[in-house]
């Protein structure tokens, strides 16, 4: 007969199954951290591949292809539920049963990853950690789902069932399932009270807690799915690292000249001509940046072109490679602010791909996307001007460092950051201005913004003090893609004084600047303008970032003693 305080097998099945999933979610998260191989599943799906026997193997690989790896690690799931299935039915009798079935599990998972070749003890975290999450989540739903007070056929017997019910019978040292008071404490719809309308024979299904057996199954779920994302996240995260680290550069077809003598000062505290990747400012509307992994990186080129295009990371590095030094600025950085960085970039030249695809005539517009679905749009006549408007996959010699846009970003000299450099770039869209529009339009930025003629004071710093005689007072200037003819300087809004002028590779880069300046003690106030290879002179007149970069002369004050 069974007992009175027996769950349903399909509750034990349910209560099994959940725990199952809580362990290797929880061993996924885990994972995560010590590495994808170190999931069991994984692990265990290894061994066996390594155990099987060749003309098995051979049949496999025919019989599934490529899927043969998803087909494997789908049956090893397939047959651990079924199992978890089992040891929830049976932990139902006996719970030690459920905890010695998941040890058992945990067992053969610490096996198989401690017999992976480079497997370190760490390795058997995921496992064990997981088997642990697993025992706790079976006991607790067991405690969920057990049975209430028995309905007994007498009414009589029920009214003391709220204390006594079953815990009598159960054996003292047994813990989890019959361990503790599920029906005394709990008050719910289906507690203490209840009982006493229920008719014979509604025991089965009415007599252990199926809401609050199903709220913990729920639970676990959510619990066992949210790890099991989380652990993924963490492993893309090192797949991609490992994937970068492991990335040669090709040799660029067309090289960037080295830089010519003199492009840097070298005075401490003004900008280096080129700025290190670990300095370079940082700018994205991302919260996590995005993990693109280069071997299911595809970039489409569609729209109104006459052949769209879709290539691979390896497509991408078989075309010709340019090098080139372009200044990267943001719209929104502020006169005399850091939103802007130098760097010498590799990349295929977006005209090439742009004509292999054929432009339609008409199309004005090319809307990038990222990876995580920032758009930007960028004007067609730009990019096919002959500037190094570039797919770049290397900055400053080294592959592109994933917050700035690994494994492609695009850049264009002359162009803000919002409406031109797209990092993470997985798709071009040919269209026009008058139907598309990209992320910051709507959101008050012009759509078009070519790059504001600036200048920065970097020596001596706003508010610094300097010693009095003579001092340097240096910057940078930059006006991408036209360059910089002049600048100049001047103190207490007197003469304006011509800076001497660094040499730079092109037009697309900054420009230093540098000037003595013989200090006398007191307070003063030190301004400087550029003027560009067209003849245009900064404005005076200040302007916000907002909408399309801003404007006005840097001015600082120092204090000279
Ligand atoms: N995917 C993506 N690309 C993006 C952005 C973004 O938010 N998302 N921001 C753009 C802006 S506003 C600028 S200024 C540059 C900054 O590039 P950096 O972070 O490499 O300096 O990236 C551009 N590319
Ligand atoms: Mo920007």
């Amino acid at each position: 007969m069974q007992r009175q305080d027996m769950a349903p097998a399909w509750a034990g099945a349910l209560a099994g199954l959940t725990a199952g999933a809580v362990a290797l979610g929880v061993a996924r998260l885990v994972a995560g951290i010590a590495g994808p191989e170190t999931f069991p599943v994984v692990a265990v799906g290894d061994v066996v591949v390594d155990l099987t026997p060749p003309p098995v193997k051979d049949f496999a690989i025919n019989a599934f292809g490529a899927n043969d790896k998803t087909v494997l690690v789908g049956g090893v799931l397939v047959v651990l539920a079924v199992i978890a299935a089992a040891l929830g039915i049976a932990a139902r009798r006996r719970p030690v049963a459920g905890d010695a079935g998941l040890l058992a599990f945990g067992a053969v998972g610490v096996l198989a990853v401690l017999t992976r070749p480079g497997a370190g003890i760490t390795g058997v975290l995921p496992t064990v950690v997981g088997v642990a999450a697993g025992v706790w989540t079976l006991r607790l739903l067991e405690r969920r789902a057990r049975l209430h007070p028995a309905p007994a056929e007498e009414p009589a017997v029920l009214a003391g069932a709220g204390e006594a019910g079953f815990r009598g019978e159960a054996g003292a040292g047994e813990a989890g399932f019959r361990g503790d008071g599920g029906a005394g404490e709990d008050g719910g719809p289906s507690g203490v009270e209840r009982p006493v309308v229920m008719r014979p024979g509604a025991s089965a299904a009415g007599g252990f807690d199926r809401r609050r057996l199903l709220t913990g199954v729920a639970s676990g779920v959510v619990v066992a799915g949210a790890a099991t994302v989380l652990g993924r996240v963490l492993s893309d995260r090192q797949a991609v690292d490992t994937a970068r680290g492991g990335l040669a550069l090709p040799a660029p077809a067309t090289p960037a000249a080295p830089l010519p003598a003199g492009t840097d000062f070298r005075i401490s505290g003004l900008s280096p001509f080129t700025t290190r990747n670990r300095d370079f400012y940082r700018v994205d509307t991302a919260l996590v940046v995005p993990q693109v992994n280069p071997r299911t990186w595809r970039l489409r080129v569609h729209g109104m072109v006459d052949r769209p295009i879709e290539m691979t990371f390896a497509d991408l590095l078989k075309r010709p490679l340019t090098e080139a030094d372009i200044t990267l600025t943001c719209v929104s950085n502020p006169v005399g602010g850091e939103y802007i960085g130098n760097a010498r970039w590799l990349g295929v030249r977006m005209a090439d791909v742009l004509r292999e695809a054929g432009l339609q005539s008409g199309a004005d517009m090319l809307l990038s996307t990222s990876a995580d679905g920032f758009t930007c749009g960028t004007p067609v006549d730009v990019v096919m001007d002959g500037r190094d408007a570039l797919f770049a996959v290397a900055m400053n010699g080294e592959v592109l460092p994933v917050d700035h846009g690994f494994p492609v970003r695009q850049v264009v000299p002359g162009l803000y950051g919002y409406v031109s450099a797209t990092k993470w770039v997985v798709d071009v869209k040919v269209t026009r201005f008058d139907r598309d529009e990209a992320y910051w339009t709507p959101r008050g930025w012009a759509a078009k913004a070519p790059i504001k003629t600036q200048s920065r004071i970097d020596l001596p710093r706003q508010g610094a003090t300097v010693r009095a005689g003579r001092t340097t007072v240096a910057g940078v200037a930059w006006a991408q893609h036209t360059g910089i003819d002049a600048v100049e300087v001047r103190v207490d809004r007197g003469e304006w004084r011509q800076a001497r002028l660094a040499a730079v590779p092109g037009p697309d880069t900054w420009r230093q600047w540098a000037l003595d300046w013989d200090a006398t003690p007191g307070r003063h106030t030190i301004e400087v303008r550029a003027t560009d290879a067209a003849g245009r002179t900064q404005a005076e007149q200040g302007a916000p970032p907002a909408p399309d970069g801003a404007t006005g002369w840097h001015t600082i004050t120092v204090q000279v003693s």
